[in-house]
């Protein structure tokens, strides 16, 4: 395609306002950044994780789409037909949040936001293919989001049960766990999270908990950490399901880890929320199971199972019946015991187990070790801690004098065949994966399309009266769901038999629809369904993902899900969606901070930034990099970097300033050294006497002169360097060295008129496209190329330029390294010596000495031994 050159460009100032608008304007007119469909070219999908249109770019938004940028640009180049689309993870809370605080409907202020935020995205010269845009809040969007709800609920595996949810009486919604940090507060309103029983949707992502597990093996492509944490949350553990008799015939089932330490059972402890709490709770003790089971249900997970915490409990007054010894032990109830993990019941170890130890010695229950460590054999009146090292099985029938632990032969493996043989049990797996709560109490979200029926119960909305649209005019109270409220909305007849019936009002989390948006991209418009297979296969799955590492549980977890559910489903033929990820690391702002007082002082407050003082204390102010924040004051805004030196300046700073996934100090100062970089590219190419003469062959038809040759090297070894670091790991710091080496040595060179030179600076403005897409274009336009440099083939290494016929020979004198020379890479050892000899160091360190003898290594150094 070819791009006329522009006068009004003719300017012989580097003026980045000047040039970058015309240039994005001329790309988006030119369709530039289209999806290539040429399905003979092999297709690179690069995809960074869609933000939420809060309505403001950040610096960390411009590290991930300038990054992801780089690598769309470059395959590009390299000849790969790229989609690199964008869109908006548009629905959730904030928006609600700014409808109630300033009354404005949340469509309005999102859609406001979205524009908002995608001029500023073109702005950065980002080759998105705005042709793929999709926005979850969108009805044209939300709409497959919803079959999609119906294809998990035909499988069977979306559900409502009665849960014990998290609340967040702030927010007033429900919170997934993962929505709960560690303190137990809601992750967005910090809020302490309440613990209620209510009806909920719920997604079977546990059907999926070995595959997920397993299929991280495939992905090489992925930092360990995060397949790490992945692998964690899953969660597995191996063990065994067994089964003790209640006093009143009732199985009562425990999963353990270690079903071979069951001889050293001394007691049970079910969840206060077991079904079995009641029929085994004797008369006696029913106030005290009651009065423990209100307080508990109080309690989040993480305030129940704290380590360290003091153990509580009550026992129920009833017994089970030890199945491999027939002991009668007693059942209690306590908190860490909880009631969704595993079946809700354990048998305690107190020998072997902590948490087991700590209740046994709170309330005086027997301890009976049944592992004797190889050392010194444990006794029950002077153990301190649980025992859970190596040792010897004893105390346990069949399993005495077994190796004790994991493993072939050793005694979890035997008591796994002992329970099978006698049906008292059989190895299993556990998995700490829960299933994913998806409902929410709230408006800005995707209804969950069924409707309540009283006769035929929960009906499907039948696929043609999809979508299930959001209603637009509704008040905002800011307590629970406004939709709730909506009587016109919410009765409606049945689908199925007509009767009067009710709307789901929930909706769905917000990770829902990013779940799938990566498969909507394909076929972003598609009107007659999610996306056409055909087309989605094509693409998928992802061959480069890149994001934030908040992202690196959840996200992924829950997109993983939806593509192995869709393999299923037969829409999708891949296992994995992202092939590789990169999770790019934090911009940090400078900060000048009081460490006496901790505060963080304006910058603008302070006389001499290089020796920062407060000016209220006189303190010494320390500068730190933290996370941009408004209360640090150390947030630069793109925008304003940009107006003063341009995009291609931020990216480059971005880029150069450290690796992708390592966290970046971002200080204006090395924004000026970037922009003086490339106000040196500049004046080098505007003052060079380079047309477009056509590059140089590999084989040049006449002979190189020397300097030619070096140049030439300087050349392939930037082609070389950059392309490596473009190539895997993406070191795109290191690759910005080698453009700067590469214009240095241009800018030295005294051969202007070669044609060596013209293929060097043709090579310097490729080189630089994917970097600094605007100036490169307006550069290559003005040695006189018509076509975009970013159409323009990655620059092919000729692997003969970078052989040297130099060596760089070292000069020592009995054996201290004195200099070095510049010599032929053929000369012999005589003449090797001869060189040293006569190089500027050789006289001058050996004038006046007499030589016993040189010893030469070829192609290394001279080494001359005084007599
Ligand atoms: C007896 C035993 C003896 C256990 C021993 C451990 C060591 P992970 O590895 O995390 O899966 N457990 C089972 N269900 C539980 C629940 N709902 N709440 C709290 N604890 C529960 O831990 C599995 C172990 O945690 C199980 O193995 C059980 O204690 C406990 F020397 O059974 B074990
Ligand atoms: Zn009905």
């Amino acid at each position: 395609m070819q791009i006329q050159s522009q006068e009004s460009f003719v300017e012989s100032q580097y003026s980045p306002a000047k040039i970058e608008k015309q240039w994005q304007k001329t790309w988006a007119d030119r369709k530039l950044h289209e999806t290539a469909t040429d399905s003979s070219k092999p297709k690179f999908y690069a995809l960074s994780m869609f933000p939420y249109p809060s309505g403001n770019l950040h610096m960390g938004h411009v590290r991930v789409y300038t990054i992801v940028d780089v690598v769309a640009r470059h395959k590009r180049m390299q000849g790969y037909r790229v989609l690199n689309p964008m869109g908006w993870d548009a629905f959730g809370l904030p928006a609600e949040n700014a409808a109630i605080e300033r009354g404005i409907p949340p469509a309005q202020w999102t859609y406001a936001n979205i524009d908002q935020m995608r001029e500023q995205l073109k702005d950065l010269g980002i080759s998105f293919d705005w042709d793929k845009e999709v926005t979850t809040c969108s009805p044209d969007y939300y709409r497959w989001t919803q079959w999609l709800f119906l294809q998990f609920l035909q499988m069977g595996l979306a559900y409502q049960k009665e849960a014990l949810v998290n609340w967040d009486p702030i927010d007033q919604t429900v919170l997934a766990n993962e929505q709960v940090d560690s303190e137990g507060k809601s992750w967005r309103s910090g809020a302490k999270v309440e613990r209620k029983l209510l009806r909920q949707w719920f997604f079977k992502i546990t059907d999926y908990a070995e595959q997920l597990l397993q299929d991280l093996d495939q992905l090489s492509g992925w930092p360990e950490r995060v397949r790490l944490m992945q692998a964690n949350w899953i969660g597995k553990s191996t063990g065994a399901h067994v089964t003790f008799a209640t006093e009143a015939g009732d199985d009562l089932t425990v999963f353990t880890t270690r079903p071979d330490t069951l001889w050293g059972a001394t007691f049970m402890v079910i969840s206060p929320e077991h079904p079995l709490v009641e029929k085994l709770t004797t008369p006696a003790q029913a106030k005290a199971i009651k009065a423990y089971q209100a307080e508990a249900a109080g309690k989040s997970e993480m305030d129940r199972t704290a380590e360290g915490r003091e153990k509580t409990g009550v026992w129920t007054g009833g017994y089970a019946i030890n199945p491999v010894n027939d002991a009668k032990i007693p059942v209690w109830i306590a908190d860490y015991v909880l009631v969704d993990y595993g079946t809700g019941a354990i048998m305690a170890v107190p020998a072997h187990d902590q948490r087991d130890f700590e209740f046994a010695k709170t309330f005086n229950l027997p301890i009976t070790p049944v592992v004797q460590p190889p050392d010194k054999p444990l006794s029950a009146d002077t153990m301190t801690a649980a025992y859970a090292g190596e040792g010897v099985m004893v105390n346990s029938g069949p399993l005495d004098g077994v190796a004790a632990g994991k493993g072939k032969g050793k005694s979890v493996e035997a008591a796994i065949a002992h329970l099978e043989a006698n049906q008292k049990g059989k190895g299993t797996a556990n998995y700490r994966l829960r299933d994913w709560l998806i409902s929410r109490q709230r408006y800005w979200g995707c209804p969950i399309p069924v409707v309540h029926c009283p006769k035929c119960g929960v009906v499907p909305v039948p696929d043609a009266e999809l979508p299930v649209k959001l209603p637009e005019d509704v008040e905002f109270s800011g307590k629970g769901s406004p939709l709730a409220q909506l009587d016109a909305w919410v009765n409606v007849p049945c689908p199925t038999c007509g009767t009067p019936a009710k709307r789901e009002t929930d909706t769905m989390d917000t990770f829902m629809c990013s779940s799938w948006y990566f498969m909507r991209y394909p076929d972003a418009q598609n009107a007659e369904t999610a996306f056409d297979p055909a087309i989605a296969n094509d693409w998928m799955p992802v061959d480069q993902y890149i994001g934030g590492i908040e992202h690196a549980i959840l996200h992924l977890l829950y997109s993983r899900f939806f593509t192995k559910v869709m393999r299923d489903r037969g829409l999708l033929n891949c296992d994995e969606p992202f092939q590789r990820l990169l999770t790019q690391g934090m911009v940090q702002g400078k900060t000048y901070k009081n460490p006496k007082t901790e505060r963080y002082v304006v910058p603008q407050d302070i006389k001499d930034l290089t020796n920062p003082v407060d000016p209220e204390t006189g303190d010494a102010l320390e500068i730190v990099y933290e996370k941009m924040s408004k209360s640090k004051h150390n947030g630069t805004a793109p925008g304003e970097v940009i107006a003063k030196y341009g995009a291609d300046t931020a990216r480059m700073n971005i880029l150069f300033k450290a690796p992708p996934e390592k966290d970046l100090e971002w200080d204006d100062a090395d924004v000026e050294g970037q922009f003086r970089f490339l106000n040196r590219v500049w004046r080098l190419v505007t003052e060079s006497p380079v047309g477009a003469q056509g590059s140089v062959p590999s084989s040049a038809a006449k002979p190189l002169a020397k300097a030619e040759k070096d140049l030439r090297r300087a050349i392939h070894t930037a082609i070389k360097e950059v392309s490596e670091d473009l190539q895997d790991e993406y070191q795109f710091n290191t690759a910005v060295s080698e453009l700067m080496k590469l214009s240095n040595a241009l800018n030295d060179s005294d051969i202007k008129q070669s044609r060596v030179y013209t293929e060097g600076i043709e090579t310097l403005i490729a080189l630089l496209a994917p970097f600094a897409p605007h100036i490169a274009e307006e550069l290559w336009h003005r040695i006189g190329h018509a076509d975009s440099v970013h159409q323009q083939p990655w620059p092919t290494l000729d692997p003969e330029a970078l052989i040297s016929d130099e060596i760089t020979l070292v000069i020592q004198v009995m054996g201290k390294t004195r200099g070095t020379v510049q010599v032929p890479a053929s000369a012999t050892r005589e003449e090797l010596e001869t060189y040293a000899r006569n190089s500027d160091v050789g006289q001058r360190y050996l004038e006046g000495q007499t030589v016993k003898k040189a010893i030469v290594v070829p192609g290394k150094l001279v080494n001359f031994v005084l007599g």
